[in-house]
Order: structure tokens, then C-alpha cells, then sequence
């Protein structure tokens, strides 16, 4: 173990033991999962599927693939699965290209509210270059605008509707993206990757009775590893008998070469923990805390988006505070040992590189066993953070814009204020191991 990486290693280990994770797409994999994935399972190519792969030796990996599709389908009671994809970006370029054809035309949710690239994101994506790209938006008070989607889905007459986000607090009402996808005839593409563990605890709407397919990475609140699974509701097989088979092509050979075989066996393993009752409990903690700790942020005089969360993460807006302040806040709060990450509001007046806001969940806090009590302290620390790093202005001109925050991360990263703020985050981590599941 003399290897750089080794040190390296355990130094993130150790960063990760100290500090509190808030970003909502992370948590913390179960020891069974850990050791899958450093498992000899690395060693093997597999390209193709059970029972008919282009590389001899895979009388194992068959197994363990089968186990994982089948566990899969029956956690989410759905025909077919495919847990090939290497993660969620992939898996959702994949559906399309079984699903429409180069040029058709793709609706999802604006990234500056809440959306994610991969949902056609125009221009820079392959999403958004390879489709037409038509996104819908949100309302005033952050949700979903049916009226404003059902109006574009009339006139551009999308093949794919996508219902899914990565920062958006409310639960997605899957019940009228498939009236509006209905009115048009659009496939709906259900992307669940954020709430998926919810999703299988009863804590979150399912999108199965409602979507064609519906696309999940497996590392975020459903806590596998990296990775990500397709699935097949019966509705969109009845609507063509051969969309398992396409989807299986649009993986391999269409996008991807031979699957990560260690990862499949995690999502095995991962599937089988999220059927059990404490997987339930988990789930209901994670809202709970989420709740506790948006009440506590309000309590304390912060903004939230849409007012709070039905989920597991928020928006802190620290717009009242200032356009653009999220990249130093998000900083101070790493340097008081409280890492989240900068995201823009959906009323975003400064840009995706120096948003107005800061996004966190409670996935990993709760894996690591904190409950409200923890939460309200978290959000007490938060408030105490934005309150000291947020009277500066961001500067608008891009070359004082850049010396401010150079400036601005050297005072923070002696600053006594923040400082003093991580001694006492790392007394309660201290308390909650990481790896307590
Ligand atoms: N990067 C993921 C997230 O943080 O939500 C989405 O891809």
C-alpha cells in the first residue's frame, strides 16, 4: 500500500468522517456494497447479456446479473430492467436513442430550475444537439408549470417528455406529465435518480404507473453504487412490445461496451437492502431531517426556494442577500465543515457559474444516523455562515469578480468565525461514524 494513492485515499476518508456532507446526490454505500465493488468482479469483460455475451467465462456473471434484474423488477414491479447503464447521463442518452430518432424533438425541465443537463439542456449537450430541444419551466412558487408545458407540448408536439430534475424540491406529480404526454402522444421518460430510495419506501409518488420508462442512478438516495438502471413499465411495453429489446441495443452496441460488472453486483446488493423495513425507516428519517432542517433555515430568517421541501433537499435563495453570492457561501460553508453545492434559483439573476443559491439534502446525514435534533443544529450553522460571508457584493465585472473571490478564499480559509464553526462540526460528526449502516 505504498502507493500516493493510498495516502490520498485516507486523507478523503478522513475529510469525509469529519465533515457534514449536504450534497444531496451523495451518501454513503453499505459495507456489503463497499466490498462488491472492490471485488475480482472488476477483472471480467461481459459485453452483451446473460446468456448470450461476445466473451466466454461469464457463467458467473450471468448469475449475477440475472439476481440484479430480477431483484430490480420486482422492488419497483416492472416487466423489464437494465442495470448496464455506467451512470445516469449515459442511461438517459440511451433511452432516447431507442426512443426518437436524431432531430425529434425532446421536452425536460430548464436546468436553472431545477432540470439537469442530460433533460435536453440545448447546445452544449448531446441531448440538446442531436434533439430539438423545447424546455418547460417553473411557476412562481417553484413547481412544475403544467399550464406553460401543456401549451409547449401542444405546439412542438414532443416525442419525449421528461419528468425529472436534480434540484427541485417538490414531489413531481407523474399523474399529469402523463395527461399532458397523452394529449400529444409523447413518450414519458420518468427520470427518478434523486428520489429513487424514497420512490421504494412509499415516500415519494412512483412514477411506474404512469411513465413508459423510467431511468434512476443508483447511488443518490437509493444508496448502490455508481450506476444506473432502465426500466420498462408495462404500460410503455404495451405500447410497443419491442422497447426492452431497443433499450437493451441502445446500451449495447449502441452507447456503451462491456457493463461494469462489480457495480452490477452492488446494484444487486443495494436492491435487496431497499426492500427491507429499515430501508423504510431510513427513508422516512431522510424527509423528516429535510423537513427539520428547512423549518430550522426559515426559523433562522434564510430563503428557500418554493418555501421548504417535500423531499429530500431544498435551495437555500440567498438572493435577498445579494445576485450571485452562492459560489462564496458555498466555499465558507466547506471551510465551517459543511460541504453543499452552489446552484442557480429558478429567478437566477447571476448564471450557472455564479449562482444565487446553495442546494443541500439529508441523504448521508441520515445514513449516518442524525436526526432532527442534528438538523436544527445544521441549519443554526448554515444561517451563522450566510449571515457572516454575505455582506460583501459579488462584483460584476468579470476581472474583479475573479480577484474578490480570489481574496475572498484566503481570508475565509483562516477566517476565526468559520473556523470555529467546523470545531464544533467536527465534535458531532465525531459522534455519527460514517459507515454506521
Ligand atoms: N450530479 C448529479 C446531482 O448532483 O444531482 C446529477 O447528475
Amino acid at each position: 500500500m505504498a502507493d500516493q494513492i493510498f495516502s490520498l485515499i485516507k486523507q478523503e476518508e478522513k475529510r469525509q468522517k469529519e465533515l457534514i456532507g449536504l450534497i444531496p446526490s451523495e451518501n454513503t454505500v453499505s459495507d456489503d456494497v463497499s466490498a462488491v465493488l472492490s471485488s475480482v468482479l472488476s477483472n471480467k469483460y461481459s459485453e452483451g447479456y446473460s446468456g448470450r455475451r461476445y466473451y466466454e467465462g461469464n457463467q458467473i456473471i450471468d448469475q449475477i446479473e440475472d439476481l440484479a434484474v430480477e431483484r430490480v423488477k420486482e422492488l419497483f414491479g416492472v416487466p423489464y430492467a437494465n442495470v448496464q447503464p455506467y451512470s445516469g447521463s449515459p442511461a438517459n442518452l440511451a433511452i432516447y436513442f431507442a426512443l426518437m430518432q436524431p432531430g425529434e424533438t425532446i421536452m425536460g425541465l430548464k436546468l436553472s430550475m431545477g432540470g439537469h443537463l442530460t433533460h435536453g439542456h440545448p447546445q452544449v449537450t448531446a441531448s440538446g444537439r442531436f434533439f430539438k430541444s423545447v424546455q418547460y419551466g417553473v411557476t412562481a412558487n417553484a413547481r412544475v408549470d403544467f399550464v406553460e408545458l401543456s401549451k409547449l407540448a401542444k405546439k412542438h408536439k414532443p416525442k419525449v417528455i421528461v419528468a425529472g430534475n436534480t434540484a427541485y424540491p417538490f414531489e413531481l406529480d407523474f399523474k399529469k406529465f402523463r395527461q399532458v404526454a397523452d394529449e400529444v402522444g409523447a413518450w414519458l421518460v420518468a427520470d427518478i435518480s434523486h428520489v429513487t430510495g424514497l420512490v421504494v419506501a412509499g415516500e415519494h409518488i412512483s412514477p411506474v404507473p404512469y411513465a413508459d420508462v423510467v431511468m434512476s442512478t443508483t447511488h443518490k438516495t437509493f444508496r448502490g453504487p455508481r450506476g444506473a438502471m432502465i426500466l420498462v413499465t408495462s404500460r410503455g411495453l404495451k405500447k410497443d412490445a419491442e422497447l426492452g429489446k431497443k433499450i437493451d441495443s441502445a446500451i449495447i452496441p449502441g452507447l456503451q461496451g462491456g457493463p461494469h460488472n462489480a457495480t452490477t453486483a452492488g446494484i444487486a446488493i443495494a436492491a435487496k437492502e431497499a426492500g427491507t423495513a429499515k430501508f423504510k425507516k431510513y427513508a422516512q428519517q431522510i424527509r423528516r431531517n429535510a423537513q427539520a432542517l428547512a423549518d430550522e433555515l426559515i426559523k433562522q430568517g434564510i430563503t428557500l426556494v418554493g418555501g421548504g421541501t417535500e423531499t429530500h433537499l431544498m435551495v437555500i435563495d440567498l438572493t435577498p442577500f445579494g445576485v450571485g453570492l452562492g459560489t462564496q457561501v458555498a466555499f465558507a460553508m466547506d471551510v465551517a465543515g459543511i460541504y453543499a453545492n452552489r446552484n442557480t434559483v429558478p429567478t437566477e439573476q447571476g448564471s450557472p457559474f455564479y449562482p444565487s443559491g446553495v442546494r443541500i439534502g439529508t441523504p448521508l446525514v441520515t445514513s449516518r444516523g442524525m436526526k432532527e435534533k442534528e438538523m436544527r443544529r445544521i441549519g443554526q450553522w448554515i444561517a451563522r455562515v450566510i449571515e457572516h460571508v454575505s455582506t460583501e457584493q459579488l462584483p460584476r465585472n468579470k476581472t474583479e469578480r475573479q480577484k474578490f473571490l480570489r481574496d475572498f478564499r484566503k481570508k475565509a480559509l483562516h477566517d476565526r468565525e468559520l473556523l470555529a464553526i467546523r470545531r464544533e462540526v467536527k465534535t458531532l460528526t465525531a459522534k455519527f461514524p460514517l459507515f454506521k449502516w
